[in-house]
């Protein structure tokens, strides 16, 4: 896919961005965690881990139920967070003030995280769910940046030291029996990653599947 050439129909649904869904009827909905939650909602129950604490409690259970308001609360507060993770990762990490940023930026992440792990080993509790999965993505790029191309990241943001909660918590969730055979393989990564930063600032490369999807 070629993200500099985008078809008009999708400038003008959403600017171009991803991803989208489209349903056999013609309708089509982007954000990725409302999609997230459409898939959720629609998958057949009892298939895997529960997401949500409601899904494994009898009908009109409250404390089931706003166990599940208040995880989804602590989600909408995560999503805020990431202006200056998007904005370092746009650099691929070469921008200067924008690593700065991050790096100061990094004790907002584990105030959050230590908060909503609440002395459990994940945020939905003894096991991850939906709002583990959510957030995941972006601390674990920043922690396996450790073993990839990206390493000279991890370094100049002291991962290690800045945010010793989060590099915890994703080692934990990629070693988790349901999640280790589910988590970006680390020579995926790395090669995504050396695919990109070999382009010019600014350019990038075409996604492809070869060596990066398994
Ligand atoms: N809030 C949106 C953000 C979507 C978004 O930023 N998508 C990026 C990829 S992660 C994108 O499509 N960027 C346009 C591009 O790279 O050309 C969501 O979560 O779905």
């Amino acid at each position: 896919m070629d993200l500099n050439k985008k078809a008009q129909w999708h400038l003008d649904f959403n600017g171009g961005f991803i991803p989208i869904l489209e349903l056999p009827d013609g309708t089509m909905m982007n954000e990725s965690a409302i999609l997230m939650n459409f898939a959720s909602d629609y998958a057949k129950k009892g298939q895997g881990l529960p997401l949500w604490p409601h899904e494994v409690a009898g009908e009109e259970d409250s404390a089931a139920c706003m166990a599940t308001a208040r995880l989804r609360l602590a989600q909408t507060k995560f999503d805020p967070l990431l202006g200056p993770y998007w904005a370092a990762l746009g650099s691929r990490f070469q921008d200067e003030e924008k690593m700065d940023a991050l790096r100061n930026h990094l004790p907002k992440f584990e105030e959050w995280l230590t908060t909503n792990l609440n002395g459990n080993d994940f945020i939905h509790g003894a096991n991850p769910g939906f709002v583990d999965i959510h957030c995941i993505v972006f601390f674990e790029r920043l922690v396996i940046a450790e073993f990839t191309v990206n390493k000279f990241a991890f370094d100049s943001l002291d991962i290690k030291n800045n945010a010793p909660t989060m590099y915890a918590y994703v080692h934990r969730f990629r070693a988790h029996p349901h999640m280790k055979d589910n988590c970006i393989v680390i020579e995926h990564q790395d090669a995504q990653s050396r695919l990109q930063l070999a382009m010019p600032p600014g350019e990038r490369k075409m996604l492809t599947i070869d060596g990066v999807l398994r």
